[in-house]
């Protein structure tokens, strides 16, 4: 068997808490703004929590957690990527102390991983702000957001920096421009928010987030801090040149977060973006120092690529940000186009541009599964699951063979959840099925899929089992 994924390539599985945890007014949690968010992305928020929001139970992993961590565990993973749900441990967001019973969850969660031997991957802020931040201070927007951030992330490190290597600042941090209230807490509408005061939301984010990465190494230097972007790879519709230019201009918004991150500074062009919109930013001298924390590494998630053109071309469906159809790609049944070759540019194109350490924390299929009965058992026969996750894993061992350097893949969702755009149980990722509808109803059971399998199989060789 030969493979070319290093030893101790980290397998597993992500997810946010927020989509799968449930117990959304347990033990103290306050509200964040997902729980009035019941259909995600597509439609406004409501004022209150809402019986139709599936994202209050979840799958009930907060009850559930052992189980589940079982079920990683029986497909050998090797890491999990989860969140910590802001609003647990600090219910409103503003206060002085945290919330002992929030914290104490996450270490359960932790003792169960140690438990299996999987080593965890943390996201301190995946689509979670707390409500009362999004509400009181328009989230992000707001620089008191960084000092909040600040003191969350410090108990975070001090309670468990001493058992979690890895930590993600802020979920596709990217996104703000796009998903502003998902992304940013921010709860003034996207149609009335002004480009400055989203600028100024991501220049508060990128200054709590180098903050952050300068907290955990003060606290123990052997923490591993990265930033999580979107990973959209960006072709031209036609060889135009005016076509490129647009795809250049396309990836600068795109890398601008990640070559902050990375460089400790913002790169002219993006002086140049705000220039020419007659932007100016309110940067301290202080900030500026604190952006020179640079992350130790770069995770993205990537799901689909795009096209750019200066002008015509169909915009299709797509996460989050979304763009121009390519016409010689397929689609997910929600629009989102497959093209596993572009994992493999861009993960060329990230090495390239950063030489830092990459890390692949989300990549998968939402699909509409049909639970069916195999010799008495209950399963899923999701080959179209299977299929997706070869050609991209694939594509992944030929970017390993360009030379970059790669710590780990963990698929999105490796059990269903409620999806982050539409808030629907149907958008199913898992390699283990939950027994949960879009009406709610459903027992929760878990069911293996036949991906299960084939994931602890490709696990069990290192990537040994592709086929080409
Ligand atoms: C990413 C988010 C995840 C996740 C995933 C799949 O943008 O970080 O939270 O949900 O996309 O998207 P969806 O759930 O909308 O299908």
């Amino acid at each position: 068997m030969t493979t070319t994924f290093p030893d101790g390539f980290l397998w597993g599985g992500a997810t946010a808490a927020n989509q799968l945890e449930g117990g959304y007014d347990a033990d103290g949690k306050g509200p964040s703004i997902q729980d009035v968010m019941p259909k995600g992305i597509v439609a406004p928020p409501t004022e209150e929590p809402t019986p139709e929001n599936l994202k209050l139970e979840g799958i009930d992993h907060y009850h559930r957690f052992a189980e589940d961590i079982a079920l990683f565990a029986e497909m050998g993973f090797k890491v999990y990527r989860f969140s910590i749900a802001w609003s647990r441990i600090f219910p409103k967001g503003d206060e002085e102390t945290p919330n002992e019973a929030g914290l104490a969850f996450y270490d359960r969660l932790l003792d169960e991983l140690e438990k299996h031997g999987i080593e965890p991957l943390v996201t301190i802020s995946h689509y979670e702000t707390p409500l009362h931040l999004a509400r009181t201070y328009d989230g992000w927007v707001d620089r008191r957001l960084i000092g909040f951030y600040e003191r969350y992330a410090r108990v975070l490190f001090e309670r468990f920096g001493d058992r979690v290597k890895y930590w993600l600042t802020f979920n596709e941090i990217n996104s703000v421009l796009h998903a502003p209230l998902m992304s940013g807490g921010i709860w003034t509408p996207k149609d009335q928010l002004s480009k400055a005061d989203l600028y100024q939301a991501i220049h508060h984010e990128l200054v709590a987030s180098a903050s952050a990465t300068r907290i955990a190494h003060e606290i123990n230097p052997d923490i591993k801090v990265g930033c999580m972007v979107i990973a959209m790879p960006t072709y031209p519709l036609t060889p135009n040149p005016a076509d490129v230019l647009a795809v250049m201009d396309a990836d600068h918004e795109n890398l601008a977060f990640s070559d902050v991150h990375v460089r400790g500074e913002y790169p002219g062009y993006f002086q140049r973006t705000l220039r020419d919109a007659g932007i100016v930013l309110d940067i301290t001298d202080s900030d500026r120092e604190t952006l020179k924390n640079t992350v130790d590494f770069v995770s993205f998630s990537y799901y689909m690529s795009v096209c750019q053109a200066a002008e015509g071309g169909e915009i299709g469906e797509g996460n989050i940000m979304g763009g121009i159809r390519n016409p010689t790609l397929p689609a997910s049944e929600w629009g989102w186009q497959i093209d596993p070759v572009g994992l493999r540019i861009v993960l060329n194109q990230f090495w390239d541009r950063w030489g830092k350490p990459l890390f692949i924390v989300e990549n998968g299929l939402g699909a509409k599964d049909q639970l069916v009965e195999v010799d008495g058992v209950t399963t899923v026969e999701d080959d179209y699951r299977i299929d997706y996750l070869n050609d991209h894993l694939v594509q992944v061992r030929e970017a390993i063979a360009d030379g970059v350097n790669l710590l780990g893949y963990t698929w999105w969702g490796p059990i269903d959840v409620v999806s982050a755009s539409t808030a629907q149980l149907s958008k199913r990722y898992g390699f283990i099925y939950v027994d949960r509808n879009d009406d709610g109803s459903g027992t929760l059971t878990r069911y293996r899929k036949k991906s299960f399998g084939w994931y602890r199989d490709l696990i069990a060789s290192n990537g040994a089992t592709l086929t080409v």
